[in-house]
Parts: C-alpha cells; sequence; structure tokens
C-alpha cells in the first residue's frame, strides 16, 4: 500500500474490504497534484457493518487482561519505530508535511503507545474506609464499549494515537474515520497495532467523508464513546446529536494561539520561536502561533528582524530536507487562508510579507502559500478572531501587561498561549490569567508532549483531556464496590449513627 497509486480499502473484522457500493475518492498529492491512491468511500451501511464488528470484538477484548493489551501496545510501538519512515513518507506526500515534522508526528504516537502500554499496569481505582465495621469500598475501571474516532489530517498519526491507545488499553473496542485527506499514514498506523497482535474487530477503520461516513459513526445508536478532533462548527454539531444519545463525547476543536512578547523578553528568542509556532506545519496546526501580541517598544525592536526571517524561509517540496514550509493541505484551503489574507489587506492591515500565491514554476503546481505576516491588526476584527489554518500570522500591538493579556483572552477559543518575559513574576500572573488549557514561558505555542494532558478551553474543546494521564478517565467507567464481610446487615447511615 505505500506505493503510490494505491487502493486504500476500509478495514472491518480481519479484513481489507471495500465499500458495500464499491464506491472510491482520489487522493492527490497536494506538493504536485500527483495521484497518490484512491480510497474507498464508505456510507452508513459500511458503518454498519464496522460497529458490529467493534461489538462481537468487545467481549473477548474488554476481559483481555489490562496488562496484555498493553504489551499489544508496546508491541506496536516497536514496530512503529521500525516503519517511521516509510509511513513518514506517506504521510508527506498524501498531506504535505515535512519529512523531518512527518517522523515527529510519528514519534509522538510511539511516545503515547509506550505511555499507553504502561498504562495497562496501573489503571487505577481507590479505596476508601467504609463508615461500617467490617466492610469496604473500592473503585475499578471499567471498559465503556465501541468508540467512534474521527480524526483531522493534520496530524494524521499523532492525534489518532491519543485516542485508540488510550481507549484501546481501558478495553474499548474502536470504528476509526481517518481525515479524508490522510488516510494512508493512519492506515499504516493501524497495521502496526494489527501487526502486533490486535485481535480482528477491535479495531475497524471506514474511510470517507464526514458527511457520510462521520455522521453515521456520531448517529449510530451503538458508539457509546465519539471522541473527536476536527472544527468548531463540526465538533458543536457532534455534541448536539451525540448529545442527544447521551453519548460520552470528548471534542478537541479550533485555536487562536497568542504569543505575547514583554519588552524585557530575550527578542532572538522569541524570534526563533513566533516563526515555528507560526510557519512551523505550514501554520496547519490547532496549537499554532496566529496572533502576536507585542508590548511597548518590542515591536519596533523586533519586527525587522522576524519579517526578515520569515521571508527568507523556503517553500518547497515536504520530501526535500531545505525546505522550510511545505503546501498547505488543498486547493481549497489555501483559497480560504488566503482569502482572510485579502480581506485583512483591504481592512488596512499592513503586510509586511508573504500575502501573495506564488507563480514561481518551482512550485509545480502545488497548493503552496508564502510565510506572512500582517502588521497593526485590529482587535476584534475577523483576522484578530478567526482561525486561519495557514502560515498567517497577525501581529497585534499592546500597550502594557494588563492589556496583552486582555487581547490574548478576547478570542472565542483556548487552547494554547504563550509569553516571552525575563520576569518570572509577570510569567506566573500570565499562567494563571491567560485563557488556554496549555501555556508556554519562554517557548512557542506548539510542541505539547505525549505525556502531559492537552486540550483547550472555550470553544476549544468541551471539558476533557488527551494526552499523559488524562484519557483513561474518559475511556472508562468507575465502578464502586462495596464488600460487606460482617455477615450480618449493616446499614449506612442508620446503624452506626446514635442519634
Ligand atoms: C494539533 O494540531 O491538532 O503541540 C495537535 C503540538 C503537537 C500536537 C498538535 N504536539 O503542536
Amino acid at each position: 500500500m505505500t506505493n503510490p497509486p494505491f487502493l486504500l480499502l476500509h478495514h472491518i473484522g480481519s479484513a481489507d474490504v471495500p465499500s458495500d457500493n464499491s464506491a472510491v475518492f482520489e487522493l492527490r498529492s497536494p506538493t504536485d497534484g500527483s495521484l497518490v491512491g484512491h480510497v474507498s468511500r464508505g456510507a452508513a451501511i459500511d458503518v454498519d457493518r464496522a460497529v458490529a464488528s467493534a461489538r462481537a470484538a468487545f467481549d473477548a477484548w474488554s476481559t483481555t487482561p489490562a496488562p496484555v493489551r498493553g504489551e499489544i501496545l508496546f508491541r506496536a510501538a516497536t514496530l512503529l519505530e521500525a516503519r517511521k519512515d516509510t509511513i513518514a513518507a506517506v504521510m508527506a506526500k498524501e498531506m504535505g508535511k515535512r519529512l523531518e515534522e512527518a517522523r515527529g508526528d510519528i514519534q509522538e504516537a510511539i511516545d503515547t503507545a509506550f505511555y499507553a502500554g504502561s498504562e495497562g499496569r496501573r489503571l487505577f481505582g481507590r479505596t476508601a474506609p467504609s463508615e461500617l465495621r467490617d466492610k469496604m469500598g473500592f473503585t475499578l475501571r471499567r471498559p465503556i464499549g465501541v468508540v467512534g474516532v474521527i480524526t483531522a489530517w493534520n496530524f494524521p498519526v499523532a492525534v489518532p494515537s491519543w485516542k485508540i491507545l488510550p481507549a484501546l488499553v481501558c478495553g474499548n473496542t474502536i470504528v476509526w474515520k481517518p481525515a479524508e485527506e490522510a488516510p494512508a499514514s493512519g492506515a499504516l498506523f493501524a497495521q502496526a497495532l494489527w501487526d502486533a497482535g490486535l485481535p480482528p474487530g477491535v479495531l475497524n477503520i471506514v474511510h470517507g467523508l464526514g458527511e457520510e461516513v462521520g455522521a453515521a459513526i456520531v448517529a449510530h445508536p451503538d458508539t457509546q464513546v465519539l471522541a473527536f478532533t476536527g472544527s468548531t462548527s463540526v465538533g458543536r454539531s457532534i455534541a448536539e446529536t451525540g448529545g442527544r444519545l447521551l453519548k460520552r463525547i470528548s471534542l478537541e476543536m479550533g485555536g487562536k494561539n497568542p504569543v505575547i512578547v514583554m519588552p524585557d523578553a530575550d527578542l532572538g528568542l522569541a524570534i526563533d520561536g513566533v516563526l515555528w509556532g507560526a510557519f512551523g506545519t505550514a501554520g496547519q496546526r490547532c496549537t499554532a502561533t496566529s496572533r502576536l501580541i507585542v508590548v511597548g517598544d518590542a515591536h519596533s525592536r523586533m519586527i525587522g528582524d522576524l519579517v526578515e526571517r520569515a521571508k527568507s524561509m523556503r517553500l518547497g517540496d515536504p520530501m526535500d530536507s531545505t525546505t522550510e514550509v511545505g503546501p498547505l493541505v488543498s486547493e481549497a484551503q489555501r483559497a480560504r487562508v488566503h482569502g482572510f489574507v485579502e480581506r485583512a489587506i483591504a481592512d488596512g492591515t499592513t503586510l509586511r510579507c508573504g500575502g501573495r500565491i506564488p507563480t514561481d514554476a518551482s512550485l509545480g503546481g502545488g497548493w503552496f502559500y508564502p510565510a506572512t505576516i500582517l502588521d497593526e491588526v485590529v482587535r476584534g476584527s475577523e483576522l484578530a478572531m478567526s482561525e486561519v489554518f495557514g502560515p498567517v500570522l497577525a501581529v497585534i500591538r499592546a500597550d502594557s501587561f494588563d492589556e496583552a493579556i486582555e487581547i490574548a483572552n478576547e478570542v472565542p477559543y483556548g487552547l494554547s498561549s504563550s509569553i516571552y518575559t525575563r520576569d518570572i513574576n509577570q510569567a506566573i500572573r500570565a499562567v494563571h490569567r491567560l485563557q488556554s488549557g496549555i501555556t508556554y514561558v519562554n517557548a512557542p505555542t506548539i510542541g505539547a508532549e505525549a505525556h502531559f494532558p492537552f486540550g483547550g478551553v472555550k470553544d476549544t474543546g468541551n471539558g476533557h483531556r488527551e494526552g499523559g494521564w488524562a484519557p483513561y478517565d474518559f475511556f472508562t467507567e468507575l465502578k464502586t464496590v462495596y464488600i460487606d464481610y460482617s455477615g450480618a446487615l449493616q446499614r449506612a447511615q442508620i446503624d452506626n449513627r446514635d442519634d
């Protein structure tokens, strides 16, 4: 499957299968438009088959000891290590991520697999003393059932791993719809799990479009849990439909992540961080730095160097190691990004660099967009408030620390944030006041590590966290157990009171 053009099938039970109606869609490289493969285009009937397969596998998988489930994850991690370069090349080809970053994406899944695998030997419950004699109480964790996983294209392996691996070690079974823009690297991630010994039916894949496959997973009465990464508008509709069916739902959605630079900061360090945060992965991260809030004279002292460095960032083939910014994922995405930039310029914002669709013949018809900096962006304007998901940085000035925090917090999102300062007091104050699930001090807004909780506040999420120890609460039901070894009826709240 790794050599294009391939035909990618669904995986249901133990078999690779076409859609019931044999439909496929074309997958084209964003770098040069070449055909990467054909992908099965699933429909509700394919989801039905996959959910039935996941249900059938649930009994045996949920009763497999958790440490044994964890060992499969360890083996998958080792396979992913061995296959990292191959999967990275497929990822770079299908969705345009630079090879180095694609390897990082897979590394994040490897780290998650080792963490989740070892959780098989923890999955802690608690004990607490009973209020009665000769009686004890404790909790244990139970698997829930079939988990529907729907993921975005920008981290085709890492983000699915945050959901799938903890869900598996907890004893659930899965139906996964990888993003239609990056289905092949996702399938290779799953292949490592199947090759590591994951029993048939425990992880099923149905490829296809959100409106077709995603919607069917959400509405299916037998997917008790839904885990989603994508846009806030889709997440909201998942919550509406899934909420009516009383499903447990975890949503990771948009961001509009700010970096605050104080006048006392190490400005060289801040420039390095902003360039990586804003233009790494061509800005296509939920965590991307999309606002630079510069306080006082830090603006005049850093803007020139920042713009010069951004101008020199090399656009090119993600497979070429000298490339700094790869293509955007699709024509539609580039048109969307360019639309934000054009409207901001029309509104009187100052374009410092980028902002034009490249015409350079060497970029051969790919969906490239240059590192773009718009300065003097007005608070409350479209560019100041909306997620762009591309290599576009909005620079907003502030007169004080307090004003910078107010600007940082005035967007509907709250995933990541950052402050550059040498003043420890100010840094800690910012950590408390910034409305986001993640705050960095003297580091960019991207680069979360697999063993810490990841997620956001406000319209970015619905209160759950992935990563680290957090998802094990989400993917299990707590069972409280009381054991009375007194041999007599003991009535709580009655027999232990003399009043
Ligand atoms: C995402 O963009 O959806 O923190 C995930 C980061 C990466 C994960 C990003 N480790 O930037």
